[in-house]
């Protein structure tokens, strides 16, 4: 079948069109160009936006590795900075994980909009990667067939415009498209609701400590997260559906000071609040990822709230198996990769998704506002400081380092 839309162009005919130019959909154009194979990258946005989006810092060695391993971690080994350590703070304390001491390993931190920027150069402009920008109402067609095509209206001349090809990559993230492409009968999405809210901040302001901080109180969870010598992430837990708007300056910070504070350290550095959104906590998971010649990689397969900094890693995780098994098929005719992709993914999304939800009832536990809920959450923090075993289980689920998933 081919897909030709009246009055349109005739259709385009790339190997693989990839919805989505996060972190997930560029690396896996960044792989498919560095095998000299030709693609397409669709995205809503546009290059200054996706270049500026603030979101994920805490990347994970592996995942670091990975993108060296592909030429694209130039920037990132220059400039990111490590962290080997995080610290709670509860009942007035602090207690400081030094987990990489126990790992080997430890995180770097570098912004996402700094890793989409260097991915967005690689792939256009030194790849010689093709990629729209702005485009409107992208439509799947064909992907049970051996001929998909994908559909979507050109910013330019406001035209229909199709792309005929052997497979489309879904990397169009939590609110894209390409996941309801998958038939209800054919793919289950398994969701979780934390039934809580955090507001998410950046600020104007150099971090407080040179580490992750993890305030649990019995007013509510908050985290400080260095993103650089100049801006802080902090989250303070807050009603699912509340207003950021009740949340200005002033509140914020006394919340913030309260929260995080511990025996024997200094208040926060304050500063002003350059981001400020309420994020429904939640988590879902698409299976399989796979739906014909459709393949879901990141956020559009699975979501996973930002309890343990995973997301980004895990988008990158799915990236790189999906790159390599796609280039395995087009240059070898070898559909190995692609035959075990889902289920490969899989094991590691499921295996963090677990330790998200273990975390999370160590932040939020204090205030669930159930003593039973207190007292097992406080169980499980002083575990971590009175038993090497526990501290060294929880690094290795926290750096994902553990040797298979
Ligand atoms: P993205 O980054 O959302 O990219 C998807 C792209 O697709 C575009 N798009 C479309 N394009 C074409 N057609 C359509 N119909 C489209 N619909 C959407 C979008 O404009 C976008 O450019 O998904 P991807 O590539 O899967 O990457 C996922 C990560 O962005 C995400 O998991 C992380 O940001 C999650 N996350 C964190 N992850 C970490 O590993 N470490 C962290 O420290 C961390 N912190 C965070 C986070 C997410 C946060 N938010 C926004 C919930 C902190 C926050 C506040």
């Amino acid at each position: 079948m081919t897909y030709a839309l009246p009055g349109s162009p005739a259709p385009q005919r790339r190997p693989v069109v990839i919805v989505g130019a996060g972190p997930a959909g560029l690396t896996v154009g960044n792989v498919l160009r560095a095998a000299g194979l030709d693609c397409l990258v669709l995205e809503t946005e546009t290059r200054e936006f996706i270049e500026r989006r603030p979101r994920a810092g805490v990347l994970e060695e592996w995942a670091v590795r990975g993108l060296a391993q592909r030429g694209l971690a130039r920037n990132l080994l220059e400039r990111a900075e490590l962290h080997t350590a995080c610290e709670f703070r509860f009942a007035g304390e602090r207690y400081r994980l030094s987990y990489a001491e126990l790992t080997g390993c430890h995180h770097f931190v570098y912004p996402q909009p700094l890793l989409v920027t260097d991915l967005v150069r690689e792939y256009a402009d030194a790849r010689g990667g093709e990629i729209r920008f702005g485009v409107r109402d992208v439509e799947l067609h064909g992907l049970d067939t051996g001929r998909p095509a994908v559909s979507y209206t050109c910013p330019e001349t406001g035209r229909r415009q199709v792309v005929a090809c052997e497979f489309v990559a879904g990397c169009d993230g939590a609110r894209g498209v390409t996941r309801a492409s998958l038939p209800p009968e054919r793919a289950r999405v398994a969701r979780h609701g934390y039934g809580i809210g955090w507001l998410a901040l950046l600020a104007e302001a150099p971090p407080s400590s040179d580490c992750v901080l993890f305030g649990c109180h019995p007013r509510g969870f908050a985290g400080h997260m260095p993103r650089s010598p100049e801006v802080t992430r902090y989250y303070l837990q807050c009603p699912p559906g509340d207003d950021p708007g009740n949340w200005p300056h002033e509140r914020v910070w006394a919340e913030l000071q309260r929260r995080l504070r511990a025996a024997g350290v200094p208040p926060l550095a304050e500063g002003p609040l350059i981001e400020k959104r309420v994020l429904d906590m939640h988590d879902y998971v698409v299976e399989p990822m796979v739906f014909g010649r459709l393949f879901l990689a990141g956020d559009a397969a699975h979501l996973v709230a930002p309890v343990a900094a995973k997301g980004m890693n895990l988008a990158l995780h799915d990236a790189f198996l999906l790159g390599d098994a796609l280039v395995a098929r087009l240059t070898e005719g070898d559909d190995s990769g692609l035959e075990g992709y889902s289920q490969a993914c899989l094991r590691r999304v499921w295996d963090y998704q677990e330790f998200s939800q273990w975390l999370s009832e160590v932040y939020h536990g204090a205030a669930a506002g159930d003593p039973f809920r207190a007292g097992t959450a406080v169980a499980r923090l002083r575990r971590l400081f009175t038993s090497p075993a526990a501290a060294a289980a929880f690094a290795e689920q926290y750096l994902g380092s553990a040797a298979r998933y």
